[in-house]
């Protein structure tokens, strides 16, 4: 199956004709306002240089770093304030991009009237090319990382090669303002079922980036596999941690290896959401600790593909210490604000009994100073402050969600008919599941994120979260033959208007990107559905 995704990524790489100048508009996602000026061409030369205010020096390192190896150009990077001239990359974090000298670099375009940081608030940005330099204006410098983003795409295909290329580096003349319709903008990697060494989730994390993603789920625990060291239960990893689906050798995160996955992903402004899956997909666990086991007898290890078996014995005192000990030392190794509980098909645990576990669980987290994130299953526990519900059902309706969200729960959105990457695209997708149906790049694209439930206001919806489950799934070029070109498609449901909403205008776009992913070597999916160049 790997063969065949490699080969046919190589087979879309090489039909790709010479891509077409880049338009101002050529950007997944699709931006909240463009205005190009056709007069107003940009083209970066060997002599250029960055030019940032302080708050904004680890966003321009990424930027010259993004786009060194292509162009082969130094790209220093400067302090804006105390040196002469300007540009011709500036880049600048403030409060008021007005104040900052946001207004456009010598051109007449009319913009929205930006007045202060608080309109393009905590992640938005304002982008001018102008025929003498390229001004990148946020009040955060998230904003001011996701108008590199942008820029990026702005540039030819070639910037995307890590070697020196001879290519014109031109970027289109206008003007972009933009900011996220919703705050949480996820994907999800299952390194359960299978496990990811360190370097491919932080090749995840790039792909996130990219689509200006800012949370990366890490479903860490399973039946088949616990990834993560704890300290006070180190049998967990050491034990649980050397199976995976498929009879492979499985694998673990130490401390320090998941700590270089955060650090790594924070500085691409993506936040990491560990999941500890309590009560059920347990098996794991339950091999490694017995005591743990309803009968106190340590299951087989598992390797299978089902679900809903296992489950931690919710009836003994000590495994709320298990429940304790772990959501601490994750905590402990996570900056971000969540921790996700899992939750899901705990078939064999009674629903009264389940519901008092989660409860407890809830609070657990909460001792920890995090909040709690599960899957909608949790809907029937009492609420917990500021929890949110990770939402996977299939029909956009559920009284116990809808009931949850009046009791002020949030949710993310993983509607598995939609959202599920690990489904196929085809019925020849040589890996996935179809149990939700084909998810072909139409309909991961085509449904509203603020209506889709029954019985709950677009202001209950945090965000959108594409999950990868990786049952079928176990290398690299697997996991980017199901996000490519799928994760492109949910990240302009996560971040555009929905007034920019549009399958013909975004098959377009997506096409632009195929000779980008061809020049980085990342395998996708060649969707007859795209009109590829
Ligand atoms: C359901 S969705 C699961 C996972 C499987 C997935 C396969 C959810 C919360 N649980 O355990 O991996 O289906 O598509």
């Amino acid at each position: 199956a790997a063969e065949l995704a490699r080969s046919a990524a190589h087979r879309a790489g090489d039909l790709l004709a010479p891509p077409a100048p880049v338009r101002l508009g050529d950007v997944v996602p699709a931006p909240e306002f463009v205005a190009p000026d056709p007069a107003a061409d940009f083209t970066l030369t060997a002599d250029a240089a960055v030019r940032v205010s302080p708050a904004g020096r680890d966003v321009a390192e990424e930027l010259a770093s993004l786009l060194r190896p292509a162009t082969g150009f130094p790209l220093p990077v400067a302090d804006a304030a105390g040196t002469e001239g300007d540009g011709p990359l500036v880049l600048t974090v403030a409060t008021d991009p007005l104040e900052a000298g946001a207004a456009p670099l010598g051109q007449d375009v009319d913009v929205p009237a930006v007045t202060g940081g608080g309109e393009l608030g905590d992640e938005g940005y304002r982008l001018d090319v102008a025929p003498h330099g390229i001004r990148i204006v946020a009040a955060t410098p998230a904003g001011l990382f996701y108008g590199v983003q942008t820029l990026r795409q702005l540039l030819p295909p070639a910037i995307e090669s890590r070697t020196p290329v001879t290519e014109r580096w031109t970027v289109p003349g206008g003007s972009i303002v933009d900011r996220p319709r919703f705050a949480y903008r996820g994907a999800m990697l299952d390194v359960a079922r299978h496990f990811f060494p360190v370097a491919d989730v932080l090749r995840v994390v790039d792909h996130l980036a990219r689509y200006k993603l800012n949370h990366l789920h890490l479903h860490l625990t399973d039946d088949q596999g616990w990834r993560i060291a704890v300290d006070s239960w180190p049998r967990l990893a050491e034990v649980g941690g050397v199976t995976e689906v498929g009879g492979g050798p499985g694998g673990s995160y130490s401390g320090e290896d998941y700590r270089r996955i955060v650090r790594y992903a924070a500085r691409r402004h993506v936040t990491v959401v560990p999941e500890i899956d309590l009560p059920g997909h347990t098996n794991a666990a339950l091999v490694a600790y017995p005591e743990l086991a309803p009968g106190k007898v340590a299951p087989p290890p598992y390797t299978g593909t089902e679900v809903g078996f296992s489950y931690v014995d919710p009836a003994d005192e000590r495994t709320y210490d298990f429940v304790a000990d772990v959501l601490g030392e994750v905590a402990a190794l996570t900056p971000g604000p969540w921790l996700h509980i899992g939750g899901d098909e705990a078939f064999k645990v009674p629903a009264d009994v389940y519901r008092g576990f989660i409860e407890r669980a809830q609070r657990l987290v909460a001792a920890t100073g995090k909040t709690v994130v599960g899957w909608h299953q949790l809907a029937p526990a009492a609420h917990a402050d500021g929890r949110v519900l990770q939402w996977w059902g299939t029909n956009g309706e559920d009284p116990e969600t809808a009931d949850a969200v009046r009791r002020g729960a949030r949710l993310i959105l993983s509607p598995a008919n939609h959202a599920y990457l690990d489904m196929k695209y085809t019925p020849d997708t040589p890996i996935g599941h179809d149990w939700a149906g084909l998810i072909d790049v139409r309909r991961a694209y085509d449904w509203d994120p603020g209506t889709h439930i029954a019985g709950v206001p677009a202001e209950a919806v945090l965000g959108v979260e594409a999950p990868l489950w990786t049952e079928s799934v176990a290398t690299l070029a697997e996991v980017e033959f199901m996000l490519f070109p799928r994760l492109p498609a949910v990240a302009e449901l996560a971040w555009s208007p929905r007034s920019a909403h549009d399958w013909a205008g975004f098959r377009e776009r997506l096409a632009g990107h195929g000779p980008r992913w061809a020049a980085a070597g990342i395998t996708f999916q060649p969707s007859p559905e795209v009109p590829w160049p």
